[in-house]
């Protein structure tokens, strides 16, 4: 099986080299290319290793994608890719076509099964005069490096180097992989709803810096946001608040289906949250016997946190359980399911050790791996469990002991939704204020006495929405300081430093403004409104 792919991809790789052998000859201009940089080029998250070669690849209508054929996405990957050139400098190019006399230069996307390779989304970009290749051995690792790629083209061409416009890109070598394989956002959409074109805006950007996961918080007091289908009531009756008092709203199964897949085709994995058994009004004011706390159920639109619990002795809270985490499994190719378990107040201790270790059991039941916030290591939790942190440190090293894996989601550090300083329009400070340089100067490794890189499954940036009810309003939360978390998620330690990432990040301005993002303008940061062209020298 190996040894016939290793075949296909050499003789692919072969048929590659020919071709550019023959394109060479074609290109009768011998281009004098200006002098370039590749390891000072605006890339967020920074690679791993990059070496310049100084020269340049133009990139123009003369240009062909190629990709392995037979493995499993990467055609997907070439495509995906010509619409982003396409959006972004409006030229057209061909994937896989049959090769035409006017293609002078390729972008040639491999399946290698390299030992260079260490990770599955581990990828080479190779850039020369003549061609660009990427090799990776899954798609995963093909989709990180066009990433790459989209963000090393410049948005405006060079119109004196030929007869017609060419976008040059700086020639060189990159070796990248992640440091961490988790790399999250996290949104609430159950104190303020969010549209499914909201998520798919937010889905594109997190997928430009390579952003692999997003958490979605799908249940809380004032709302319940996914269609159970054997329970109506959660989304007919829960579904229809929201903090404030607006109308709410729900993923109906299609909806969420609809948000998967669109994660899926950027590499990104959903993982869907039903939090409990606190933070669980909404479901009991759907179905009244949930309730566990004594009092009336009533729709809650405030913010307080807190008050509301299942009764977790009660059989009929699991076979609603059953229910509620078998159709959301049934529709989430990921891994995980999150529980929640935070700040679960009104829960009596020996209840909320109970109501885990039964849950576990039904999310196992349905082939997931549980997460849950850091309370839930109070519980007799399964070593494939995944706590993820977020206040309490000792829970954290609990996790560990117990052979469990963290996320690490300080809220100190990593709360999209803490105010940026005094001055910040929306956001909460119970935790800290995080300016854009805090958010990036910390290190997920170290962070945490007693617990190393080796017990960190990742990192995960959460945006609660108590103050925040549309997408302008969550982008001036999330933008910029979800880039850095990107980085911090993906780059290692000794690679990261805040004076080169600052000017990075300065520089991100022509994407940002190309996607609408109405990003918060931290005067910490010098943004570049319009991108530079590439000076001009000899080469
Ligand atoms: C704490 S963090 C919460 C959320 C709030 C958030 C506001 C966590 C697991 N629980 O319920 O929305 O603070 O910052």
């Amino acid at each position: 099986m190996i040894k016939s792919r290793l075949i296909k991809s050499f003789l692919l790789f072969i048929f590659i080299i020919a071709l550019v052998a023959c394109q060479e000859k074609k290109v009768k201009e011998n281009i004098q290319f200006p002098s370039t940089d590749l390891a000072v080029e605006n890339i967020i998250p920074k690679p791993f290793k990059t070496i310049a070669t100084n020269s340049a690849f133009g990139l123009d209508e003369r240009t062909a994608i190629f990709t392995s054929q037979n493995s499993n996405g990467f055609p997907e990957v070439g495509q995906f890719l010509s619409e982003k050139i396409k959006e972004k400098i409006n030229i057209s190019i061909p994937v896989n076509a049959s090769i035409s006399e006017t293609v002078e230069r390729i972008i040639y996307i491999n399946q290698s099964d390299s030992l260079d390779l260490t990770t599955k989304e581990s990828y080479q970009l190779y850039i020369t005069k003549d061609s660009v290749i990427i090799n990776s051995k899954t798609a995963e690792g093909a989709f990180r490096g066009i990433q790459t790629l989209r963000q090393i083209i410049p948005e405006t061409s060079n119109d004196t180097l030929t007869d017609h416009k060419m976008w040059l890109i700086p020639t060189g070598k990159i070796w990248d992989h992640p440091n961490y394989v988790y790399r999250g956002a996290m949104l609430d959409v159950a104190r303020h709803f969010f549209s499914v074109k909201d998520v798919k805006k937010y889905l594109d950007v997190l997928a430009y810096y390579k952003i692999n996961i997003l958490h979605l918080h799908l249940s809380d007091d004032q709302g319940w946001r996914i269609e159970i289908k054997s329970l109506p009531k959660l989304t007919e009756v829960g579904g229809k608040t929201e903090v404030g008092g607006g109308e709410g709203g729900f993923y109906t199964q299609d909806d969420y289906k609809e948000l998967v897949n669109y994660a899926a085709q950027r590499h990104i994995t959903i993982v869907p949250e039903i939090d409990m058994p606190g933070h669980t009004n909404a479901a009991s004011v759907s179905y009244p016997f949930l309730n566990g706390n004594g009092k009336q159920v009533k729709p809650y639109t405030g913010t307080r946190v807190g008050f509301s619990t299942f009764d977790a002795r009660k059989d009929t809270i699991y076979a609603f359980l059953d229910d509620v985490i078998r159709e959301i499994s049934d529709i989430t190719p990921g891994p995980y399911f999150h529980i929640g378990g935070d700040e679960s107040h009104v829960t009596k201790k020996k209840d909320y050790i109970l109501f885990v270790d039964k849950v576990e059991k039904i999310v196992q039941k349905y082939g997931k791996k549980m997460i849950g916030w850091d309370e839930i290591v109070q519980a007799d939790i399964d070593t494939t469990t995944i706590a993820q942190h977020w206040s309490n440190q000792s829970n954290a090293l609990t996790a560990v002991r117990k052979g469990s894996k963290v996320i690490l989601s300080p809220a100190k550090k990593a709360y999209l939704d803490m105010q940026y300083d005094t001055l910040s329009k929306f956001g909460l400070h119970w935790a800290a204020y995080i300016p854009v340089d805090t958010a990036y100067q910390w290190s997920p490794g170290k962070y945490l006495k007693g617990i190393q890189s080796k017990d960190i499954l990742g990192i995960e940036a959460p945006l609660w929405s108590e103050t925040i009810s549309n997408i302008e309003e969550l982008e001036y939360l999330a933008f910029p300081r979800i880039i850095g978390y990107a980085e911090l998620g993906w780059t290692t330690e000794e690679n990261r430093d805040w004076e080169d990432y600052k000017v990075r990040l300065g520089n991100q301005t022509p994407y940002l403004e190309m996607m609408d993002v109405k990003y918060y303008p931290s005067p910490k940061i010098d943004w570049k409104k319009k991108s530079v062209p590439i000076p001009m020298g000899k080469d």
